[in-house]
């Protein structure tokens, strides 16, 4: 008998409202939900495949244990007393800073695992902390302290007229502007609606076909090209004056910088023409409502804390920030309300605070600790040296930086734990593989799609939704499987530790339940999660009398449009010269720049051993315009040699028109350990092992150049086994 259930998608951030047809108990079809007011229905091809993800042959039904270079299985239970015992050693011959933890890209859809993570570290008292945020966007928190943020958040993209996308792609991505609850449809009612969008992107996008205007920019020059649009913005004064008066700081001192940034200059630097760039601030400044935002792709070139920062230079000169009696855009709903104030938040330290890391001067800051770092941690030696990784649903070795760094140090270290669904190539160099239970097999509840809020600018959801699910099918018979969070605990109550949650001191005799631990951490919220669990399809929890307060009386905070670091750094922008390739260590010598991009059937390192996925191939193709391939000689599926000042990898080249001459885009998180670089055509080549983490950095986050990498391509070895 077949059988319906709704449940919460969660092979992707976007935790997308779907239906579930079970047959026998076995999870068969997934299709969206239209019942589901955020969603209206949208599933993606991922989310379809998520009864083959979890019936998937290869995947892991036990923990796994490394024994004379092979992995073989080992109880739960005995597993963890080993690693508890393994653990208490480090700790008492090398101190607690011995552990690291690297939360991934799958500690978002289980609040209760990351949670119990970082209380774990807590408890042992290691400062060590390490998420996937570092090596993604950590400019965003960081511009975000220079700049300050506005209490009440950002204008809501469904009342925009205008808006502006740098170097994101939400509709493919469910990332980085539009709310990414259904991108694509938002985008096209907005557009229907008369709303109109600047992409400024060196690849003609899926997005950037429905702009107005389209900046087919040079990768990597984004300072520059919003320094201009800065500019443009206060010499024709299409700046919102009253609201720049009364409510920001620094306008004449970032008014004197910009000035250098003219049209021409930008147009000479940034390969984009001036008139162009004209129509680009003009449309945008002159609307009336809309954001601009940036995603990773400038987040990963060169300097995207500046560039994230002048997003909110130009949000804030033209004044698109919600205003006081306005509805407030999400007052949440499994988070304590939030009530917002029309005025600039205080703001916190940027950097130079809190833990310090022993390499490159680097810290704590307010992007987290570099992940970017971790490697060189555990192969310095010395007092401080790391001896012990925790991954949490991450996959270092391809999705770190600088991969031959990050294979050494995984070689290096005495114990390394890696909680992951499949041998991934990280899990293949782990003493202990810990498989956890997969999304239909254990609650979930929208809540981390409400705490985006905290991470940059974005609202996360644009309205009070919120949706829960409980466990739907077991694991399957004779599997031994634990929850992420089951992990922590379990090690804690070895070790004798007392774990905190919320604020809240765990009994750690009890044996919880994930449901129990959501009713911790959802303490307090303003929708108890007992009320969400009453509606299946997810539902938005309104409340019209909560709007935008006025600001307290005695405020005199600001935002800090003129910030002198930020300012300083964009005055050294200004000073590069501007031939060949500008801006980073020994970019002159070389013809291309390597561009990061998304590929909508896989998800980072997943997807891309489930059948319906690989359509299109296993590996990334290394895209390039056809005007280049010419130049090279260069036929669609030759093997390509690409060079940084790093590392070579081979690629697999692919025709594509919509990327500009000079660029070659191509998807991250491929690939395997070196040793298996002959099987370039199924497993793909690992961009990252082109990036240096001490060659070109931010030295605030750690940030390494990872989009816009110079880079020099040739013909490849033809003779690679396909
Ligand atoms: N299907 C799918 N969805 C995903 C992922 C996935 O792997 N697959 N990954 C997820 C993750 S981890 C994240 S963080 C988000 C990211 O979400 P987005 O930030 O939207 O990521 P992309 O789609 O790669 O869009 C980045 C864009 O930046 C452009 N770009 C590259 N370099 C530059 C540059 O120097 N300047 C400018 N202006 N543009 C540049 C690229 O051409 C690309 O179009 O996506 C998430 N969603
Ligand atoms: N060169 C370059 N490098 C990049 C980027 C880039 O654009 N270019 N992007 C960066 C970005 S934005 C990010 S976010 C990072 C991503 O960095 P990571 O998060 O480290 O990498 P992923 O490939 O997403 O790793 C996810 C792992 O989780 C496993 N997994 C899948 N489902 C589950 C589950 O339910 N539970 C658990 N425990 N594990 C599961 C998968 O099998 C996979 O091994 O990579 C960064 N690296
Ligand atoms: S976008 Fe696709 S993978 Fe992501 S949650 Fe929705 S259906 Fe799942
Ligand atoms: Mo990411």
């Amino acid at each position: 008998m077949a059988e319906v259930k709704t449940a919460i998608c969660r092979f992707c951030h976007a935790f997308c409202g779907v239906n579930v047809t079970f047959e026998g108990g076995r999870p068969v079809k997934v299709l969206g939900d239209i019942q589901n007011p955020m969603y209206h229905g949208y599933t993606c091809i991922k989310g379809r495949q998520l009864p083959e993800q979890h019936l998937h042959p290869e995947r892991l039904l036990e923990p796994q244990k490394k024994v004379g270079g092979r992995h073989k299985s080992i109880a739960s239970e005995a597993a963890l007393d080993e690693i508890a015992n393994k653990l208490s050693q480090l700790i008492r011959d090398y101190g607690p800073r011995s552990v690291a933890l690297y939360t991934g890209t799958y500690s978002f859809p289980y609040p209760a695992g990351a949670a119990m993570a970082r209380a774990f570290m807590q408890a042992i008292d290691s400062p060590m902390s390490f998420t996937s945020g570092s090596i993604d966007q950590p400019g965003k928190p960081m511009a975000l302290a220079f700049h300050g943020r506005w209490h009440a958040g950002p204008q809501p993209f469904a009342e925009s007229d205008v808006w502006m996308l740098v170097g994101a792609n939400p509709v493919v991505s469910k990332w980085g502007g539009i709310p990414q609850y259904n991108p694509g449809k938002r985008l096209h009612d907005a557009l229907q609606r008369g709303m109109q969008m600047v992409v400024i992107d060196p690849r003609l996008t899926e997005c950037a076909r429905k702009a107005a205007v389209h900046l087919q920019c040079k990768p990597g020059e984004d300072p520059t090209i919003l320094a201009g649009i800065t500019h443009l913005i206060i010499r024709e004064g299409w700046y919102d004056r009253a609201f720049v008066d009364a409510e920001s700081s620094g306008f004449e001192d970032l008014k004197a910088v910009v000035a250098a940034f003219t049209p021409e200059y930008v147009a000479r630097r940034a390969e984009v023409p001036a008139d162009k760039l004209m129509d680009a601030a003009r449309l945008f400044a002159t609307g009336k409502r809309g954001m601009v935002t940036a995603g990773t792709g400038p987040n990963m070139a060169p300097r995207g804390t500046l560039t994230e920062y002048l997003v909110l230079v130009i949000n804030t000169l033209c004044g698109r920030w919600v205003r006081a009696g306005e509805p407030m855009p999400n007052p949440f709903a499994l988070l304590p309300t939030r009530l917002g104030r029309a005025q600039a938040e205080p703001k916190p330290p940027a950097f130079g605070y809190g833990t310090k890391l022993r390499v490159r001067n680097l810290g704590e800051n307010a992007g987290g600790l570099s992940a970017a770092a971790l490697a060189d941690e555990i192969l310095l030696g010395g007092e401080g040296q790391v001896k012990a990784l925790l991954s949490v649903g991450g996959n270092p070795l391809v999705a770190w930086p600088d991969q031959l760094k990050t294979y050494d140090a995984l070689k290096h270290l005495e114990l390394s734990v890696c909680l992951d669904i499949k041998m991934s190539a990280t899990a293949k160099m782990s003493h202990y593989v810990i498989p956890p239970k997969l999304g239909l097999e254990t609650p979930a509840m929208s809540m981390p799609n409400e705490g985006v809020w905290f991470y940059g600018m974005s609202t996360g959801y644009p309205e009070p939704y919120a949706m829960y699910q409980p466990a739907l099918i077991d694991s399957p018979s004779n599997s031994d499987l634990l929850e992420e969070w089951e992990v922590f605990f379990g090690l804690a109550r070895r070790m004798g530790l007392v774990l905190r949650l919320n604020g809240q001191a765990l009994d750690m005799n009890h044996d919880y339940t994930t449901d129990e631990l959501f009713d911790i951490l959802t303490a307090g919220s303003r929708i108890p999660l007992s009320e969400v669990k009453k509606y299946p399809h997810g539902h938005i929890f309104s409340d019209p009398s909560i709007v935008v307060l006025p600001k307290e009386g005695g405020c005199d905070e600001r935002l800090d449009i003129g910030n002198a670091l930020m300012l300083e750094e964009l005055r050294t922008v200004r000073g590069e010269t501007l031939t060949g390739h500008a801006g980073y260590a020994g970019s002159f010598t070389f013809t291309h720049r390597l561009v990061s991009r998304r590929l909508n059937d896989v998800y980072n390192s997943s997807g891309r051993d489930i059948p319906k996925l690989m359509k299109n191939g296993r590996y990334n193709p290394a895209y390039m315009n056809p005007s280049d391939m010419e130049t090279l000689g260069l036929h669609a599926g030759d093997v390509v040699e690409i060079a940084s000042s790093r590392a070579k990898i081979l690629g697999v080249v692919e025709e594509a028109d919509d990327i500009r001459p000079g660029v070659i885009s191509m998807a991250h998180a491929f690939g395997d350990a070196p040793t298996e670089d002959h099987k370039l055509f199924s497993i793909g080549s690992n961009t990252g092992r082109l990036t240096s983490v001490d060659e070109d950095y931010d030295p605030r986050t750690g940030m390494p150049v990872m989009s816009a990498i110079p880079v020099n391509v040739r013909r490849g070895d033809q003779a690679i086994a396909r």
